[in-house]
């Protein structure tokens, strides 16, 4: 292993499609990967990219990855395949799709399959983040369907994110997630040469306007009382609703500029400390639980779990009390 990281920090495509291979399979793997090569991460920018399903999102991480390889920028695009059953069809598309970019430099390609447990899924994607940070891929593309959790994990994962909506989709109000201007960092109307766009891209600014009545223009934040942070210093972020074509590659310079916008952003402000903090956080707790959930599984056998779960059922003890059972198992088991 230890040869392979090496050959990873060196860029070396096989050793990487590699180790993320291994950490698909196996957490015994992620652990070393991840600790292996976590002194030499920090330096991506870790860019989300989610919205509903076929409103065009693969189509505009492909070209958006062509605008950075033109600034000789190492782009990686991690696509997470969406565990919903709809999407089986379109991912041969997607790869079918993404293929006319594998030839070209600079840009390393990865599809996630979630063939186990949502929480392997996101622990290998993390990893998957930080074997291409390690590998100096300068900026990270990663693609999930929007599906509720899914989502908001990835805006807890990424630096920005671009929430992407197509016309007919969000035209009206109640149609638009909730929940997705709070994960938004840039909203995107791709799709743009279809009928109705306006109307999209007006129900969207809408709604980021509903989102603060007293505060026309610092749109995208609600004024919250809170204690002063760099980020006060200067201009709060705009959310901002750009238009593109993704299939034509119309709007991509403009959404390229954005997210280095935004990037410059983070770092004046003190906010991408400050999403590095959240992130590091949320990956100690995840951590954690699922260390304890293992613990549990290793001291406690299968049927005596099992049995709780069936008396929870039946209502003959409450869920606290046969969590308070379990702990007091390990407690003994261990001392
Ligand atoms: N008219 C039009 N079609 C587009 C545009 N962008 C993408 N498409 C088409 O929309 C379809 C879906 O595009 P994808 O890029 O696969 O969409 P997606 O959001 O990645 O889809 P899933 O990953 O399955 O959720 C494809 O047939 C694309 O060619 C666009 O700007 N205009
Ligand atoms: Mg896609």
């Amino acid at each position: 292993m230890n040869d392979l990281l090496e050959k990873v920090r060196w860029g070396n495509v096989r050793a990487i499609a590699r180790v993320i291979s291994l950490v698909e399979n196996s957490k015994a793997a992620a652990q070393t990967a991840v600790s292996g090569l976590f002194p030499y991460t920090g330096q991506a920018h870790v860019v989300g990219i989610t919205g509903p399903p076929g409103c065009g999102k693969s189509t505009l991480v492909n070209e958006l990855a062509k605008q950075f390889v033109l600034e000789e920028q190492r782009v990686a695009i991690i696509a997470v395949d969406p565990s919903s059953p709809f999407s089986g069809g379109a991912l041969l598309g997607d790869r079918a799709r993404m293929m006319d970019l594998t030839g070209q430099q600079g840009i390393f390609i990865r599809s996630m399959a979630s063939r186990g447990s949502l929480g392997g899924l996101a622990r290998a994607t993390s990893a998957a983040i930080k074997i291409f940070d390690a590998a100096d891929y300068g900026i990270i593309l990663v693609e999930t369907v929007g599906a509720g959790q899914a989502e908001v994990d990835i805006a807890n994962a990424a630096h920005t994110t671009l929430v992407v909506e197509a016309p007919g989709m969000g035209d009206d109000l109640q149609s638009i997630k909730a929940g997705i201007l709070e994960i938004a960092d840039v909203l995107v109307v791709n799709k743009s040469d279809r009928p109705g766009a306006l109307r999209t891209v007006k129900a969207l600014e809408m709604m980021l306007h509903m989102g603060q009545p007293d505060q026309t223009h610092h749109h995208g934040y609600l004024t919250k009382i809170e204690p002063a942070t760099h980020a006060d210093a200067q201009e709060k972020w705009q959310v901002e609703v750009l238009q593109t074509v993704a299939i034509e590659g119309k709007g991509l310079s403009e959404l390229a500029q954005l997210v280095k916008a935004h990037r410059s952003y983070l770092m004046a402000s003190g906010e991408w400390e400050e999403r590095e903090k959240n992130r590091s956080r949320r990956e100690l707790e995840q951590l954690l639980q699922d260390r304890f959930l293992a613990r549990i599984q290793e001291t406690v056998s299968e049927v005596e779990r099992e049995h709780l779960v069936t008396a929870v059922t039946r209502r003959e003890v409450d869920p606290y009390t046969a969590v308070d059972r379990l702990f007091t198992q390990i407690e003994k088991r261990s001392a």
